[in-house]
């Protein structure tokens, strides 16, 4: 990485992303989403990261968009072009994530606000710790929720808690994002680095291209009737009733053994 502003680290399996601007609580500016954006496209290739982790350095996850970026300060100040920024920075990061052919997931380790919250809420599996909120910011500065937040909202946590924290940009604590079915886990701050760490390492050990299938089914389900869907749950399991790793998964049944997936 040319800056310092995101961190990759790659061990057995696991790629780890940090966002590190712990001073602006790891809010992104052009440079980084265009990294982020690069990085991503690489770990979507590489076969060998079978799981990527995003979480945040210092006491943030990610405070979305740097407004330190954003002069408008005087009327006198052309407007920023937002399409832009979401054409080019943010959707491509929403759906590098959720087209990543492997598990990802978020280690919310503070606060979570705007597209950082929907950053986070586009990944598979969100663990936060304990004290780390999730915030729809953009109401306070006239926005709405990007990086998908409209679409992942309402479907996550229902149409009247989606609009309420839409409107109102209140916080949302790690407890009752998951009472909401927002998130998947909180865990006490001091466990979050291990519990998603142990996570992980048994999604890069499991049988990715089932993970990368199932992501794909799950997400178009919402588009689809459900005989759309049944042929589809067909057709992926014709493809991976012909994979090594089925055959792996049901020899190690029958050895009474833990599988030793490949990914493939
Ligand atoms: O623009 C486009 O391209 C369109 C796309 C938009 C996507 C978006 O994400 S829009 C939403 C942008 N984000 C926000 O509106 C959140 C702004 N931040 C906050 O509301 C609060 O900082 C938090 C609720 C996240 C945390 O509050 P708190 O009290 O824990 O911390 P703080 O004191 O507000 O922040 C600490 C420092 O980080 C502070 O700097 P200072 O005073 O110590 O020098 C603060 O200014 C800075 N900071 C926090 N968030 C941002 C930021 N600096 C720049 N941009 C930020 N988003």
């Amino acid at each position: 990485m040319a800056e310092d502003h995101l961190l990759s680290d790659h061990s057995n399996g696991v790629l780890t992303i940090t966002l590190n601007r712990p001073d602006r609580l790891n809010a992104f500016t052009a440079a980084m989403t265009k990294d982020l954006n690069a990085l991503l496209d690489d770990v979507a290739q590489d076969t060998a990261v079978r799981c990527v982790v995003i979480t945040g350095a210092g006491r943030a996850f990610c405070a979305g968009q740097d407004l330190q970026d954003r002069t408008v300060t005087s009327d006198d100040d052309e407007p920023p072009n937002l399409f832009e920024s979401l054409e080019e920075r943010y959707n491509p990061i929403v759906r590098a994530i959720t087209g990543m052919p492997k598990p990802v997931i978020a280690a919310v380790n503070g606060v979570a606000a705007g597209a950082g919250a929907n950053l986070a809420l586009a990944c598979d599996l969100v663990y936060a710790a304990r004290s780390a909120k999730f915030i729809q910011a953009f109401s306070k500065i006239g926005l709405i929720p990007d990086s998908g937040g409209t679409w992942t909202l309402p479907r996550l946590v229902g149409s009247a808690r989606a609009m309420g924290l839409s409107l109102l940009a209140e916080p949302l604590s790690a407890d009752e994002a998951v009472e909401w079915g927002m998130i998947w886990s909180a865990v006490d701050d001091a466990d979050l680095v291990e519990t998603v760490a142990t996570s992980a390492r048994t999604l890069a050990a499991g049988p990715t291209l089932g993970y990368a299938k199932l992501k794909e089914l799950l997400g178009a389900s919402f588009g689809r009737l459900l005989d759309a869907q049944l042929d589809a749950e067909r057709d992926t399991q014709d493809l991976l009733g012909r994979s090594a790793d089925y055959r792996e998964g049901v020899r190690a049944f029958f050895d009474k053994r833990q599988p030793d997936f490949t990914g493939s």
